[in-house]
């Protein structure tokens, strides 16, 4: 399954529905080299049959240093284009792989981190949480999709902000503009992402995808097109037998009532 030293692969949950995927260079802040994004790539292009939702999650007190920096040779133009692509093509097989991800966020969620933390469908920070895009002040842009992904968050002036100022979030301030959905004490992000991540599995498997891979293009779309997108995936999810029988159980008391949050 993972094939690079700096990855390591379970399965958690009563039927194992839940993969685990943890970055595993603490000495190094977890620095994303290109050896660690083709792993992931291959990671998420791979998952096992029964995986139903995913966790990645970091050792050690930092989720992610970002991109290596002791690898960032001189690239001409074309290789650091290149270089881009490749991150683009991991971090789309996680955005847009077969299972929602979360990400469980602790200490420096910077540049490639937090590029890599975008890219996951939702993010729960900890307490020592902090967001940077330190490739302002480092002389480079962004590369691994956090120009389009990280405003769809947190909004242009905000990123702009970040990279042109180097402006640190908290965890606190993270979660209040969106770069986490949830804000958790010091030490239990991994255990809240875990929580959340079975809690997503057993949902069915089309509302799942509907919402990994088709609003997020709706999303991209004009009102017009996009609400004849809604109509097609609201049909064709409520045509699966499952479906049919969620509902069914509502109705007859079987299910589970919304509960005051
Ligand atoms: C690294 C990296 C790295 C740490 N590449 N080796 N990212 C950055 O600009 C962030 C750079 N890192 C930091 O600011 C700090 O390391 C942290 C705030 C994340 C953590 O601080 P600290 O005090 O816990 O650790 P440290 O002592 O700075 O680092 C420990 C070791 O990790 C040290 O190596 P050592 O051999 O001297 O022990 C560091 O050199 C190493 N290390 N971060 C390589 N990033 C697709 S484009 C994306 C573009 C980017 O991501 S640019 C932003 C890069």
């Amino acid at each position: 399954m993972a094939t690079n030293p700096h990855i390591q692969f379970e399965r958690r949950g009563a039927e194992q529905e839940v993969a685990v995927v943890r970055i595993t260079r603490a000495p190094k802040r977890n620095a994303l080299n290109d050896a660690l994004v083709l792993a992931l790539r291959d990671v998420f292009e791979t998952l096992p049959a029964g995986v139903r939702a995913a966790v990645i999650t970091g050792e050690g007190e930092h989720f992610c240093a970002g991109l290596d920096l002791s690898e960032l040779q001189d690239r001409d133009a074309s290789q650091g284009l290149m270089h881009s692509r490749m991150w683009h093509a991991a971090l789309d097989c996680v955005q847009y792989g077969p299972v929602p991800v979360v990400a469980a966020l602790q200490g420096a969620v910077v540049g490639g981190g937090l590029e890599l933390a975008s890219a996951c469908h939702i993010r729960v920070a900890d307490e020592t949480t902090f967001y940077a895009l330190p490739e302002g002040s480092r002389g480079i842009f962004v590369g691994g999709g956090g120009a389009v992904r990280i405003p769809r968050l947190i909004g242009v002036a905000r990123m702009t902000d970040m990279m042109l100022t180097g402006r640190v979030y908290n965890a606190a301030d993270g979660e209040r503009i969106g770069l986490a959905q949830y804000l958790v004490p010091q030490g239990t992000a991994y255990d809240k992402a875990v929580e959340l991540a079975t809690r997503i599995a057993s949902n069915a498997p089309m509302t799942n995808y509907a919402l990994t891979h088709v609003l997020p293009r709706i999303a991209d779309q004009s009102a017009d097109q996009g609400l004849m997108t809604e109509a097609m995936m609201a049909a064709i999810a409520q045509s699966a037998p499952e479906a049919k029988e969620r509902v069914r159980a509502f109705v007859e008391g079987r299910a589970a009532k919304v509960q005051k949050g």
